[in-house]
């Protein structure tokens, strides 16, 4: 009898262990757009449009390669809406009884797998480069778990910028090369557009007669849905923005979204593109002299280095870990991240381009939504299914330990040594967004005073029981402590109260 071979919308690589396991001959590849999938959190537009499309591409492709696939769209009048309740629909049609499926990227779907009337075989998601197991022993017997540390091991393993056992240039880490502040100029015209072809435009259409209503522009979308494409794309960013990456990864402007970002995480996270072949493909410009060592190498790291990490942890803390809020913090998400008006321009533009993108860089995301929603105190949870909605590359496994570890500090510190935090000088140092606000980053209290810096004091304030000993922390509490009493009253109070508009939905 054959079997059911479950290929999920961020699987969509033809080298997925469940593919190469299965028998092409006798075997019944299962897709299924659902409508669990695309509302457990209110996904933006164009991520829905983006997995949807690519899926209908992809099973298009398994058929030509003479798979068998039933597809579900999701309108199809017999579509049971979740993962579960297809296979067990395909199974009654077929007389299949096992299911081959490659281990999802989210304790929930694995648990609804696990938990299936089927007799479900989970295979590894062996498209990452580190396993389970070789995460966990790189865990056993560490206090702390310093990603620099794993980093250095994936490029021993995969020899990625290797020169015999030593890191190219004898160095492993060029980030000191990589936090310049934001140029004059951009001369990369932004990543590779694709214009929808038939297949993409009937899921725009499917997507906003049911998908809306969810916050996101859905056109224009310009994202490849293939790997073909997605490859296209990665040559045009190795070529033409990855020479300047490295210098200016960390900048914002106001007038430019993607700067020298290459806009491949949407890609190799739905399964498109897989991590080697993009590593590869930056480290034979490096080769060639195209790209300086900085940029090959700062690419490089995130991909194996942080990437992996992040997946490692995500599994290795369990299922509850999105759930974490070791820092107690209660406030709703303000309407702002939804688009509700700010004065505040780096919030603003973030806010907008996300909107518009369902994308925006790592410091954008980490220092500008992310840093407010720490420094103002909002629920973890919110903040991490915002996070987990609102971009296109957002799969639990990525997001949750970016947001809740690294971001919000709320996993108890497992992830981030001390919380990131900043006041409003560094987005000033960064961007070119303070030029162009209603605040003014210079002034730290009164009329007009950036709300980063008042809430950035209120926030070390409020916490110092957890960070007062923390070695990376005691020179913020001795420059606070060295304040007068009285200008101290007046940050805090200032602070309160803009947190007070804030709650009251309050223009701030
Ligand atoms: C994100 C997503 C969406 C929007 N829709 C589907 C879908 O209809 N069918 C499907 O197989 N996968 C979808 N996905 C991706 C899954 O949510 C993803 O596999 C899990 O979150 C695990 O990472
Ligand atoms: Fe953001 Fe403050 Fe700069 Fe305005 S002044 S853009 S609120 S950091």
């Amino acid at each position: 009898v054959s079997r059911l071979v479950l290929v999920l919308g961020d699987q969509l690589n033809a080298g997925l262990s469940a593919l190469r396991e299965a028998d092409r001959d006798r075997d019944i590849v299962v897709m299924a757009e659902v409508v669990d999938e695309a509302s457990y959190v209110q996904h933006h537009p164009k991520k829905i449009a983006l997995v949807f499309a690519a899926m209908r591409k992809f099973a298009k492709g398994l058929r030509d390669e003479g798979w068998t696939v039933r597809y579900s769209e999701l309108d199809d009048t017999e579509n049971a809406g979740s993962i579960v309740g297809e296979l067990l629909r395909r199974a009654e049609e077929t007389g299949a009884d096992e299911v081959l499926a490659t281990e999802p990227g989210e304790w929930r779907l694995i648990s609804a797998l696990k938990h299936a009337p089927l007799k479900v075989h989970l295979l590894p998601d062996d498209r990452f480069i580190a396993s389970h197991e070789e995460f966990e022993t790189w865990v056993e017997g560490r206090k702390q778990l310093r990603m620099e540390y794993f980093y250095r091991d994936m490029r021993r393993k995969t020899g990625l910028m290797m020169e015999g056992d030593k890191p190219a240039g004898d160095k492993w880490n060029y980030d000191h090369d990589n936090r310049k502040p934001a140029p004059d100029e951009v001369e990369f015209g932004g990543p590779m557009q694709f214009t929808p072809d038939e297949t993409v435009e009937a899921v725009l259409d499917l997507v906003e007669a049911r998908f809306g209503s969810h916050f996101g522009e859905l056109r224009p979308f310009w994202f490849a849905t293939t790997t073909a494409q997605a490859r296209r794309a990665l040559t045009h960013f190795v070529k033409h923005a990855l020479p300047s990456f490295g210098d200016y990864q960390d900048a914002m402007l106001n007038d430019n979204r993607f700067l020298y970002h290459a806009i491949v995480s949407p890609y190799l996270n739905t399964g498109l593109l897989t991590p080697l072949e993009v590593c590869e493909a930056v480290e034979a410009a490096w080769k060639a002299g195209d790209v300086p060592i900085n940029a090959a190498e700062g690419f490089i790291r995130q991909v194996i280095g942080w990437r992996e990490y992040v997946r490692g942890i995500y599994f290795l803390e369990g299922p509850e870990y999105p759930q974490r809020n070791g820092l107690d913090h209660s406030r709703d998400l303000p309407d702002l991240y939804w688009g509700g008006k700010t004065q505040m321009n780096c919030l603003a533009r973030a806010v907008e381009q996300t909107r518009e993108e369902a994308y925006a860089h790592h410091i954008q995301r980490l220092m500008v939504t992310g840093n407010f929603g720490l420094l103002a105190g909002v629920h973890p949870t919110q903040m991490h299914e915002w996070y987990l909605a609102v971009y296109a590359d957002a799969f639990e496994w990525v997001e949750a330990p970016n947001t809740v570890g690294m971001s919000q500090f709320a996993d108890g510190g497992v992830i981030a040594s001390k919380p990131y935090v900043s006041s409003g000088a560094y987005i000033n140092r960064m961007s070119d967004y303070c030029k162009n606000c209603a605040y003014s980053v210079s002034k730290k209290t009164g009329e007009g005073a950036c709300p980063f810096n008042l809430l950035y004091w209120h926030f070390l304030d409020r916490h110092r029981d957890r960070f007062e000993g923390n070695p990376r922390m005691g020179n913020m509490y001795r420059t606070w402590d060295r304040m007068d009493a009285d200008r101290r009253e007046t940050v805090l109070a200032e602070a309160a109260d803009f947190l007070k508009r804030l709650d009251a939905g309050e223009k701030v």
